[in-house]
C-alpha cells in the first residue's frame, strides 16, 4: 500500500480537470477566457459542474505559438489562481516556468501541470520537489513553435513510454515524491493524429510504470480532422461530442482523469462507466 499524496484527488472514479485558459490564442476557446474576471467566472462555472480540479493556464501551447513573457504569464494566472481556491476545489496550474508554479502554489494552487515534463526549464523539478505539491508530467519533445517537426516515432507506444520513464527517473532523483506523479501522453504535443490514434488504442499502454495517467484530448485538432466536412476541420466547440467518447472509452479502461472544456457531460459519462462496473 503506498502513501496517498496529499492534494491530489482520489475520488474512486475518473477525475476531470476543467480547463481555463487565460490566453488570448488558445485554439480551443478562441481566447473566451483572457480577461481575469471572464476566467474567474468561467472556474465558478466548472466547478459548479462538478470539476475535481481547474486547470488554470497562461501560456498557449497550441502547434506553432510563441511563448508569452514570464510576467505576462504570472500577470494571467495568479489573479485567477487567487480568485478559484477559496472556493475549496484543487487548483492546477499549467505552466513549464518554476517561478510560475511557485507563485501559483503560494496563491493557492494544489498541482503543478508542467507539460513538458521538466524539460523546459531545469529548475521546475527541485522547485516541484520543494513545493512538495502534485506534478503532472507530460510527455514532451519541444516547444510548440517548431514541436511538430518532432513528431517522427518508429513505435510511438514505446517511445513515449521509455522518454517518459526517462522523466519519471530525474523527477524522483531530483526529489519528487513518486506518489505525487502522474503520467500524461502528451496527444497533440510532437505527434501527428496518426500517432494520438495509435495511442488511444492503447489506452493502458503506460500501466507498466505504475502511475496514474491523465489524458487531455478535449478539442483537439485530430477530432477536427475526423469530423471534417471536405478541407474543413470541425471547429474546436464542435468537437465536444468526440471527446465525450474518448472520456468514455478511456474511464473504462482506468484512466487516472480527463482533462477537458466542459465539465458536466463527462461527469456523466464518468458515472455511466462507474455504474456499468459495479457488482451490485
Ligand atoms: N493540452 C493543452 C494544454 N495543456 N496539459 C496537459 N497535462 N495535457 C494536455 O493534453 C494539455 C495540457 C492544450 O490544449 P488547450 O488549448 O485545451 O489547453
Amino acid at each position: 500500500m503506498t502513501n496517498p499524496c496529499p492534494g491530489l484527488p482520489n475520488p474512486g472514479r475518473t477525475v476531470v480537470i476543467g480547463v481555463v485558459n487565460v490566453t488570448p490564442d488558445s485554439f480551443s476557446d478562441g481566447g473566451q477566457w483572457y480577461e481575469p474576471a471572464a476566467a474567474i467566472a468561467h472556474g465558478r462555472e466548472l466547478v459548479a459542474e462538478g470539476a475535481d480540479l481547474i486547470d488554470v493556464g497562461g501560456e498557449s501551447t497550441r502547434p506553432g505559438a510563441a511563448r508569452p513573457s514570464q510576467s505576462e504569464e504570472l500577470r494571467r494566472v495568479i489573479p485567477v489562481v487567487e480568485a478559484l481556491a477559496p472556493l475549496g476545489v484543487g487548483i492546477s496550474v499549467d505552466t513549464m516556468r518554476p517561478e510560475v508554479a511557485r507563485r501559483a502554489v503560494e496563491a493557492g494552487a494544489t498541482l503543478i501541470n508542467d507539460v513538458s515534463g521538466g524539460m523546459a526549464d531545469p529548475a521546475m523539478l527541485p522547485t516541484v520537489a520543494e513545493l512538495g505539491v502534485p506534478y503532472l508530467l507530460m510527455h514532451w519533445r519541444g516547444h510548440s513553435l517548431d514541436m511538430q517537426s518532432r513528431a517522427v516515432y518508429a513505435d510511438v507506444r514505446s517511445e513515449v513510454r521509455d522518454e517518459l520513464a526517462r522523466q519519471i527517473d530525474r523527477s524522483i532523483d531530483a526529489g519528487v515524491d513518486p506518489n505525487c506523479l502522474v503520467l500524461d501522453p502528451g496527444l497533440g504535443f510532437a505527434k501527428t493524429a496518426d500517432h494520438n490514434w495509435e495511442l488511444l488504442r492503447s489506452p493502458t499502454f503506460l500501466d507498466p510504470l505504475g502511475l496514474p495517467v491523465l489524458w487531455g484530448v478535449s478539442r483537439k485538432a485530430f477530432l477536427g480532422r475526423l469530423l471534417a466536412e471536405g478541407d474543413r476541420l470541425r471547429p474546436a466547440t464542435g468537437r465536444d461530442d468526440a471527446t465525450l467518447a474518448l472520456t468514455t472509452t478511456l474511464a473504462r479502461a482506468g484512466a487516472w482523469g480527463v482533462r477537458t472544456h466542459t465539465v458536466r457531460a463527462h461527469r456523466d459519462a464518468i458515472a455511466v462507466v462507474e455504474s456499468l462496473r459495479s457488482t451490485t
